[in-house]
């Protein structure tokens, strides 16, 4: 396979060019592709050097697949010319996900409606990726009425800028800003943008992306979304009511069975889902799993996902993963 990574020298990028290599993808060829000012720079890749190079010269090499992040308004603009050349293109950015004829994709919920026709693709948001693993087996089994999400997300959901301005924080160095305001030792109610409704750009996305992901406009979402000063991965805390009662012991089986999660639920040795252990890795942590005592089939949990890997980079590669399984990567489609 010829691969483009678009947007290879951000955060995401990296680790997409990571799980692409940990992962053993079929890389024939990789055209690594960033803003002007890193064109020429060398990446490295299964021990091999790859100079950066720009949009139009990877376009031009008609790549099979381009993982696309680097941002919006590049993808609205570049992912139709990739596109445009055959290539299919798996954007991990917001510009496409509401878009009614694009797929909206998490490989263990709804791959299954993926076809060779589908050039551009969209990888959901962080903090909804995490949540629909653990939602749907729930949901197939009991069916979900309303969540109710609070977050706890990572700096590394904003990227390099907020990192630095934690660390720079914690070390006591002026430097420039990614928040409106100091991020250590603090925790700020805003994720993203304010929109009409008072909630932020970022609740919103948690509220409409599971509603197309899971395919069932009844399933009702509420969330606050939160940043904390945390690096390996965001937390959620999750209170699901169903249609149906439940046993707690057989949600957890249930959970455990699941593709892509791993239960960490063993109150009596402290043992739950937290980001300093989820870091890296690829699953969707979920514990502290218990009945909601104030009202009928309802669930409380906890779930804790690297939002970089399972998140973003490794969703998108397991998009790209699945397209090849399936035979839908390459093949000449009718008009
Ligand atoms: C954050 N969830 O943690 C955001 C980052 O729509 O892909 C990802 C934004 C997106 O700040």
């Amino acid at each position: 396979m010829k691969i483009a990574v678009v947007g290879a020298t951000g955060l995401v990028g990296t680790k997409m060019l990571q799980i692409l290599e940990e992962r053993n993808f079929p890389v024939t060829e990789l055209f690594p592709v960033a803003s002007a000012k890193s064109i020429g720079k060398e990446i490295t890749f299964k021990g091999k050097q790859y100079k950066v190079v720009s949009v139009e010269d990877a376009i031009k090499q008609r790549p099979d697949v381009a993982l696309f992040s680097a941002g919006g308004s590049a993808s609205l603009e570049q992912a139709p010319m990739f596109a445009e050349v055959g290539t299919t293109v798996i954007d991990n950015s917001s510009a496409w996900r509401m878009d009614p004829s694009k797929k909206l994709i998490v490989p263990e919920v709804n791959a299954d409606v993926l076809t060779a026709n589908d050039k551009i693709i969209a990888n959901p948001n962080c903090s909804t990726i995490q949540m629909v693993v653990a939602l749907k087996p729930l949901h197939d089994k009991y069916k979900i009425k309303r969540v109710v999400v609070s977050t706890y997300q990572s700096v590394t959901g904003t990227g390099v800028k907020a990192v630095d301005q934690l660390f720079n924080e914690r070390k006591g160095i002026e430097g420039p800003m990614a928040y409106p305001y100091t991020i250590d030792l603090n925790v700020i109610p805003q994720i993203d943008v304010f929109t009409e409704n008072g909630y932020t750009k970022e609740e919103m996305k948690m509220v409409k992306e599971t509603v197309k992901i899971m395919g069932d406009d009844s399933i009702k979402v509420t969330a606050t979304t939160v940043r904390i000063p945390v690096m390996g991965g965001h937390s959620e805390s999750v209170n699901i009511e169903f249609l149906n009662d439940f046993d707690v012991e057989e949600v957890k089986e249930l959970l455990a069975k699941s593709p892509g999660i791993v239960v960490t639920d063993d109150i009596a040795n402290l043992k739950y889902p937290m980001p300093l252990d989820a870091h890296d890795k690829d699953e969707v942590f979920v514990g502290r799993i218990r009945r909601d005592e104030t009202q009928p089939n309802t669930l409380n949990c906890w779930i804790v996902s690297d939002n970089l890997r399972k998140g973003a980079a490794t969703n998108a590669v397991q998009i790209a993963e699945y397209l090849v399984a399936k035979h839908l990567i390459g093949q000449v489609v009718e008009a």
